[in-house]
């Protein structure tokens, strides 16, 4: 924790992400308090919604189809999700047990999912439903007392003034009408809409800079003045940029794009896992934008026990719902969200505010911790007895269920836990107090 309060230990990494960092950047003191309040929170709901729900293929539909961005603009004309409804959304995700909501504000595909005058190509003036849904969101988050996280691409597959990188090429753009100054002004334009009509926003992630590499002479992601802007206007806004690189000055959370901190299964997360806040997201289904083919959704047990791995990490974990293009979310989603809500109702505690413990992450599974209490998550069968690594004087093991005493005995490199068992939950929780 106390490394968080300090604003060396950000790590300046400017050389591999072609961006000027600003090496002067000190965190403000707002900034440090939401860090703070943004690590102990551990799950978020991510939601990913656009007019690409309409396709049914998920979000990356345009790029992937090769869809001219002046037919794919025609399904903002029939854009009505009638069941949309902000209060019914946050009740729903609070019911899990997350403390906050990432929600796409605009993706890839350019179409703005809130009210700007930026452009024109947005849900109040592009759509017939005409609503900010953004609004009533930020309205329902306030009210009901969760905070609100916006998603923002740095690229966009629709617009001629941003300088094509390496994805949208067939999405009918014309060459050579690039004009990042132009674009920077957009974007600062909207980053400022977002963070003066919708109240206090707990942090914009962005996601994107990958479409430009950095040795690619003459381009520069504005990075600086964005990061700039979003401290100024909204100081304990945090900042989080997905480009799967290391951090650098001006960010507030290192992003591990479905991967739990340190591992790099599927390809994206290579870089080192540093000292600022860290979040995964993941999926719930295998989409991200609602995709009426993906039914493959993970289990519950599947989620509570990705939750403990990436808590044992010390990191949150941003889990993906894609709302339907009708506004409701998916049954499925609802029924992991109210599944999760009775786990965490019940082993919370054992998640919220814990950092990384002293034991990490075992065969048997991951380790949290607060404090002098140490909770072993025991996702796999065991047979009878569990050794733990521990450099600490142990006070008292037991089950977290019930309370019930556990004999163990020291060994040379802790202690071996007897009379475990395995249950048929998702996860067994052993607390170990330390003296
Ligand atoms: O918003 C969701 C996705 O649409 C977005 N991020 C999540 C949160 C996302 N975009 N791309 N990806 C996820 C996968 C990234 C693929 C990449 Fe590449 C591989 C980026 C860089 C290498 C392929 C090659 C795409 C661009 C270049």
């Amino acid at each position: 924790m106390s490394l968080l309060m300090q604003g060396k230990a950000i790590n300046a990494n400017a050389t591999t992400t072609g961006v000027s960092a600003d090496t002067t950047f000190v965190p403000s003191q707002a900034e440090l308090q939401a860090r703070q309040r943004f690590n102990s929170e551990r799950l978020g709901i991510f939601i990913h919604w656009g007019i690409y729900s309409l396709f049914g293929q998920g979000e990356w539909f345009m790029n992937d189809k090769n869809v001219n961005y002046k037919e794919y603009a025609k399904a903002a004309e029939a854009f009505y999700p009638h069941n949309f409804n902000a209060e019914d959304w946050v009740k729903a995700i609070k019911g899990s047990g997350a403390k906050y909501i990432c929600i796409t504000t605009r993706h890839h595909d350019g179409f703005s999912m809130f009210g700007t005058k930026a452009s024109p190509y947005n849900i109040v003036d592009a759509t017939p439903f005409k609503r900010d849904i953004i609004k009533e969101l930020s309205d329902a988050c306030h009210s009901q007392g969760i905070n609100l996280h916006f998603y923002y691409s740095l690229l966009d597959w629709a617009r001629q003034d941003y300088p094509v990188g390496n994805t949208g090429h067939g999405t009918g753009r014309i060459a050579g009408l690039s004009d990042m100054g132009k674009y920077t002004e957009f974007m600062k334009q909207q980053l400022t809409e977002l963070l003066s009509n919708y109240g206090s926003i707990g942090a914009i992630w962005f996601d994107g800079q990958w479409d430009h590499k950095a040795d690619e002479k003459g381009f520069h992601w504005p990075l600086n003045e964005l990061y700039s802007l979003i401290h100024r206007l909204q100081p304990s806004c945090l900042v989080a940029n997905n480009h799967h690189l290391s951090p650098i000055r001006g960010e507030d959370i290192q992003n591990f794009e479905r991967d739990v901190p340190g591992e790099n299964k599927a390809g994206l997360s290579g870089q080192a896992v540093g000292k600022l806040p860290l979040e995964t997201c993941e999926t719930m289904n295998g989409s991200w934008g609602y995709n009426c083919t993906d039914l493959k959704y993970k289990s519950t047990t599947e989620i509570v026990r990705l939750l403990a791995r990436t808590a044992g990490k010390g990191a949150n974990l941003l889990l993906n719902i894609g709302p339907q293009p009708d506004g409701s979310l998916p049954e499925e989603a609802l029924k992991r969200l109210r599944e999760l809500g009775v786990w965490m109702k019940q082993y919370g505690e054992t998640i919220y505010d814990t950092e990384a413990s002293e034991i990490g992450e075992q065969s048997w599974g991951p380790t949290t911790q607060r404090g002098k209490t140490i909770y072993l998550h025991i996702l796999k069968e065991t047979n009878g007895s569990i050794d733990v690594p521990l450099k600490s004087k142990v006070k008292k093991v037991y089950t977290f269920d019930g309370k019930v005493p556990l004999k163990y005995t020291r060994t040379k490199t802790g202690i071996t836990i007897n009379s475990i068992v395995t249950p048929g939950t998702s996860d067994a929780i052993v607390v170990v107090e330390l003296k």
